[in-house]
């Protein structure tokens, strides 16, 4: 049978993130996508030009149209904008035992706004317990804590924090680091599992999109049945292919290449993570 995942987040017209780079990236995993839209931006690599959000009727009627027709076996949010937002989906997703990947997008890459502040607490008070895998770079996990990081006590201190929120584990991706020379993320999950997973860093402005696109390929590989770390290692690696084989589109920052894993798996190239015991 074939394994269906759905995403929950925002258009990003211009193709490296959002909706449109979930669905890249499930359908490239050989997963059936599926979406709800919360918010419409209007963007190039350049920047944000607009944003509408979606009426909250309709995101709650998309999600249901979706779970009372198909059997999802897995679940992401991306761009959520608002706390009524969040409160409707908190309220569609309370009611399934899938696994849920929840990437706090807050900021976009050219540095406009995807999550106004006043939705801080709602993702913290009604997302994060339900949450199987939260995702934050470095930037959004001092948002969710509180706390300033800058080395890896920082790091495992702040994932302490979003576990004892309710998330069932989390990802800290450690793109903005400036302590270590090569892109290392920590995973750590309540069950009482800790490493790090690092590639070799790529020194590329064409960034746009990385966090949905990590997150995409996570929510995949759970829908395909692999248990949380195996999926968080296999997502680096999928991300890791896509940042360096990047697609030089757009003179701002450009997308990643959703395609490079899959070829990469073709010509059958190792996987480069590599997993260092916390
Ligand atoms: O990468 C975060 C992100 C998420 N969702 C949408 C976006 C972006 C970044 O631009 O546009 C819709």
């Amino acid at each position: 049978m074939v394994q269906i995942a759905m995403t929950i987040a925002g258009s990003d017209n211009s193709g490296g993130a959002g909706i449109q780079a979930d669905l890249k990236t499930f359908q490239e995993l050989g997963v059936f996508g599926t979406s709800a839209l919360t918010a419409v931006t209007a963007q190039n690599t350049q920047g944000v030009h607009a944003i509408q959000s979606i009426d909250l009727e309709i995101i709650a009627a998309q999600i249901e149209a979706i779970f009372t027709d198909f059997p999802v076996h897995a679940v992401k949010t991306g761009m959520l904008f608002s706390s009524d937002i969040i409160k409707v989906v908190a309220e569609q997703l309370k009611k399934q035992e899938i696994p849920l990947v929840i990437d706090p997008v807050m900021i976009a890459k050219g540095g406009a706004s995807l999550l106004q502040e006043e939705a801080i607490e709602a993702l913290k008070n009604e997302l994060l317990p339900i949450a199987t895998v939260v995702t934050p770079n470095i930037p959004e996990a001092e948002v969710l804590t509180g706390l300033r990081i800058q080395n890896n006590a920082d790091i495992e201190k702040a994932a302490k924090h979003i576990l004892a929120l309710g998330a069932q584990s989390v990802v800290i991706k450690g793109g903005h680091r400036v302590d270590v020379p090569d892109a290392e993320d920590l995973f750590m999950s309540a069950a009482g599992e800790k490493f790090y997973v690092r590639t070799p860093w790529i020194d590329t402005k064409d960034t746009h999109g990385t966090g949905c696109t990590y997150a995409a390929a996570l929510t995949a590989f759970l829908a395909e049945g692999k248990n949380q770390a195996d999926a968080v290692v296999s997502a680096k690696n999928f991300i890791h292919a896509a940042i360096e084989n990047g697609l030089d589109i757009g003179s701002g920052h450009g997308p990643t290449n959703h395609w490079a894993y899959k070829q990469q798996m073709k010509a059958e190239k190792h996987e480069k993570g590599v997993v260092i015991d916390g």
